[in-house]
């Protein structure tokens, strides 16, 4: 098998390209699904396809693909898909979705550029809303892609800002034609950074990701009365802001006290009025829990119900929740896991089986498509922040890693 490797330059150039584009006037990358500083991102993305001469599809949903289909005798196959996505959290890393992306596309630029010719198309995507955090739930356009949710149900879904998705889709001119599902992938590998500490801890380059935690999103709202900070009595206090904080610390003594992989965040807060002399009439929060064992899930998930009842009854206070987003624990394709693992040892590189602790587009596109995921370490196993960082070594071993993964489940039959 003639040796291809990566040009990694470009590769790493356009990382920084990209990681470049959506910044605001403080330096915070900030790229939120369906914005006009993520549609600047999409466009570029749309470019790089264009000039690597690939095919460029939208689907409704958003859902960019750049398509590689060199021979007639194999267009009818099923394509190869690789992917992730280009959206981002606020004040971002610029590796998280974006390598995995621009991993796939040079792949297939440097397949195209060898004279390599697939068995069947191979395609590279970049999902819409993987995060989440301007629209819920998180992973949309894969999960639409997946069948999992309708497309008009998630275009119509309104925004932590008021607006709705697909009107914003339509504005930035991402609301493409192609129905959700139109290319039906043979398989599914996503490269991705690891996001957390094991792989930097342990020395070792390659994550073969088998399997990826259960994720419960959640808003709770807490309702009490506003009233005068100085003149009430705590006895006659029906205070929302004491009963999230409630809430918090008994997530975090929870998690900590189980003494298993579940974790629990409240990442948003907001107080109404919000004025530092007046009880809370009302608090709203978020809770994100994940475990990779699902009956544990349920478990937390109906321990804060009950905490929930015991909290409003003792401070006199109206709790209500709503569903934002709930998966379950996914296991990936053994044989592509085995293929990463191999294909790391043919590199003279060490590879370790994980769990991903983060949601990931593969874990919906496995619903349709044998798929896996391949990690690179994280320094300080830090993520979505700034500080997001994998030294360029790790970055060009993983892309080459997938390569080699890509030309096993795609090399022309003898
Ligand atoms: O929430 C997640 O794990 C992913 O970053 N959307
Ligand atoms: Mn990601
Ligand atoms: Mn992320």
């Amino acid at each position: 098998m003639t040796d291809f490797s990566i040009d990694t330059d470009r590769l790493l150039g356009r990382l920084r390209e990209l990681g470049s584009i959506g910044r605001d006037d403080n330096d915070r990358l900030i790229r939120l699904a369906a914005s006009d500083t993520e549609k600047l991102g999409r466009d570029q993305l749309v470019d790089w396809i264009k000039h690597a001469g690939l095919d460029v599809a939208v689907d409704r949903i958003g859902n960019i693909f750049g398509i590689w289909s060199p021979t007639e005798s194999t267009a009818d196959e099923k394509p190869l898909m690789l992917g992730s996505h280009i959206d981002t959290v606020i004040n971002a890393g610029m590796f998280d979705g974006c390598y995995g992306v621009l991993a796939g596309l040079e792949v297939i630029e440097t397949l195209k550029a060898g004279g390599f010719e697939p068995s069947r198309p191979i395609v590279a995507g970049a999902f819409t809303n993987e995060e989440g955090v301007r629209y819920a739930p998180d992973m949309m356009g894969s999960l639409v892609y997946a069948g999992g949710l309708a497309v008009d149900q998630a275009l119509a879904t309104i925004g932590t800002d008021g607006t709705i998705l697909g009107e914003e889709l339509a504005r930035i001119g991402y609301a493409g034609s192609h129905e959700p599902g139109f290319l039906q992938p043979h398989a599914y590998i996503e490269l991705h950074i690891e996001q957390g500490p094991i792989l930097e801890r342990e020395g070792i380059p390659v994550g073969a990701v088998e399997n990826l935690q259960g994720i419960s999103w959640q808003r709770v709202t807490i309702e009490g009365d506003a009233n005068h900070a100085g003149t009430t009595p705590i006895s006659m206090r029906r205070d929302a802001g004491l009963a999230a904080a409630r809430v918090i610390t008994f997530l975090r003594e929870r998690a900590k006290a189980s003494n298993t992989p579940t974790v629990a965040t409240v990442g948003c807060m907001e107080f109404e009025p919000n004025a530092i002399n007046v009880i809370p009439s009302k608090a709203t929060f978020t809770v994100d829990l994940r475990d990779p064992d699902e009956d544990r899930l349920l478990e937390e998930e109906a321990a804060l119900a009950a905490y929930l009842a015991t909290v409003a009854s003792e401070e006199q206070v109206a709790i209500s929740t709503e569903r934002l987003a709930r998966f379950q624990p996914v296991t990936f394709d053994a044989g592509i896991v085995a293929a990463v693992e191999e294909a790391s040892a043919a590199r003279g590189l060490k590879s370790r089986r994980m769990t991903s602790g983060a949601g990931h587009d593969a874990q919906m596109m496995a619903r349709i498509a044998p798929s896996a995921m391949i990690f690179v370490p994280s320094i300080g196993g830090i993520s979505h922040n700034p500080k997001e960082h994998t030294p360029d070594s790790d970055l060009i071993a993983g892309a080459n890693i997938l390569l080699d993964v890509v030309r096993k489940l795609t090399e022309p039959e003898a």
